[in-house]
């Protein structure tokens, strides 16, 4: 049997605006999500909007004694800023029974809440004005932090500022996968920057607070996999993991931008606007913990047709499409466990080994109903399989003396995912939208139980 370190957090992630609902109800006002959806609802898998979340702001309380029904004693979720402070200044004083009532579930119920301050739900308000690009978000949004913990800093002793940083300045600057789905890699570096920003300045907040407890960030980081050990194809990975890892993983734990960073935006006519405190801020800011998300791993060679200066990310490495890879057929991602050992042992040896947990890891599943015993529970033995597969590599990362204090599943039920909607399933718990929300266990959550219940398999 493997067995994890004592007090290990075992539990789930999820978010305010995909979980929520009551997008525009009960004093919130609308996020570029509720806007773009009102804009070009076609874009959203099926119709399916910001709305049409697992409406957990009317169930949370049947929630948390789900949670705990398959042994969770932690659940990470978010604030929505927009409801919190509907205008960036005043605050809902709905908001703040809701978060209060919710968060004081979980504590009831033993469950460790996780709470962090932005996962893709950037406020209207903020966004007319330019949204990242305009360097008074980075004030925005200490304030926004600082307003929180004063708020929920009795009941909330874990905190991140973002989740996967990247992804907002990747799909909405580089790809058009978010809004407002500029394609722009010198807005995108810009938009990056006051994020790292606005992580350390409400890191500093924190710490200004006094608030007991810890504070961290939820990064999508990992070593990149190059084609082969050639030097175009070296190149290409210590670009890579310049931008993808390094930008925001450095800064947070060495409390610094690498200088290789700073060489590769200048060659490339892309270094960001910055203000003289920065530096000093950012070094003095530094993170108690880090939470990973992992889901597959990224895989690199040269590019085809490299370019100075670089318009799009993959003038410095494309994408590598491995031959041997095995695929999760029903979502179309790569499954490579291995990867977590690996993202161990860079924590333990480039990140000082500091504490750090799977904040995310998960396998969607398109028309998961097809797998429906005739009791009407989900069978998804394959889930079980990919996280045995996963907790196996993290075990041995762990025995190499890597720092890791929690694995988190997403999610704990179904939830609804930016334009994807409802299509790919991650939970631990059915969501039927046909039937009032009505929740309903896998097998995965039955057997996630036992996993606490032994802390190990
Ligand atoms: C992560 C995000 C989550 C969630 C998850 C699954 O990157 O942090 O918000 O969306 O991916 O993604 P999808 O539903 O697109 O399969």
């Amino acid at each position: 049997m493997l067995k994890f370190p004592n007090n290990f957090l075992w539990g789930a992630a999820a978010s305010a605006p995909q979980t929520e609902g009551h997008s525009l109800l009960n004093g919130k006002s609308a996020t570029i999500w509720d806007k773009w959806f009102e804009m070009n609802p076609e874009k959203f898998n099926n119709n399916q909007g910001p709305s049409d979340t697992s409406n957990t702001y009317e169930m949370y309380h049947e929630d948390v004694l789900d949670m705990k029904k398959i042994g969770m004693n932690s659940y990470r979720t978010s604030i929505s800023w927009a409801r919190l402070l509907p205008d960036g200044k005043t605050l809902n004083s709905e908001a703040i029974k809701f978060y209060r009532s919710y968060f004081q579930d979980m504590l009831d119920n033993d469950i460790k809440p996780i709470i962090n301050l932005f996962h893709f739900d950037m406020p209207w308000w903020l966004m007319e004005k330019g949204g990242w690009e305009n360097r008074e978000s980075v004030d925005d949004f200490a304030f926004y932090a600082k307003t929180a913990f004063e708020q929920f800093g009795d009941l909330v002793h874990d905190w991140t500022t973002f989740n996967e940083p990247m992804v907002h300045v990747e799909c909405g600057y580089l790809y058009g996968f978010h809004y407002p789905a500029i394609v722009d890699m010198k807005k995108a570096v810009q938009v990056g920057y006051h994020t790292l920003m606005a992580h350390v300045m409400a890191t500093k907040a924190f710490r200004d607070s006094k608030v007991k407890g810890k504070i961290g960030i939820i990064l999508n980081v990992l070593p990149a996999y190059s084609r082969s050990e050639s030097s175009e194809d070296l190149k290409a990975k210590a670009a890579s993991d310049l931008l993808n890892t390094r930008s925001f993983l450095d800064p947070a734990v060495l409390g610094k931008i690498p200088e290789e960073l700073v060489d590769l935006l200048s060659e490339n006519e892309l270094l960001p606007e910055v203000e003289p405190s920065d530096q000093q801020n950012i070094k003095e800011n530094t993170v108690d913990f880090i939470g990973i998300n992992y889901y597959q791993p990224r895989r690199v060679q040269a590019p085809t047709n490299p370019k100075v200066p670089a318009k799009m990310p993959e003038d410095l490495y494309e994408p590598y499409d491995w031959p041997d890879k095995k695929i999760n057929p029903y979502r179309g991602w790569e499954i490579y466990p291995k990867a977590l050992y690996d993202i161990s042992i860079m924590m333990r040896d480039d990140y000082k080994n500091i504490p750090w947990y799977v904040s995310e890891n998960g396998m969607g599943v398109a028309d998961e109903e097809r797998f429906m015993n005739d009791d009407g529970m989900i069978n998804d033995q394959y889930r079980i399989d990919f996280i045995k597969e996963h907790l196996e590599q993290l075990h041995k990362g762990i025995e190499a003396g890597s720092n890791c204090f929690g694995y988190h599943m997403w999610t704990f039920n179904d939830c609804w995912s930016w334009l994807n909607g409802y299509r790919n399933r991650y939970g631990f718990y059915r969501v039927d939208l046909n039937n009032h929300f009505k929740r309903t266990v896998k097998k995965s959550g039955l057997w996630f139980r036992e996993l606490v219940e032994n802390n190990g398999f």
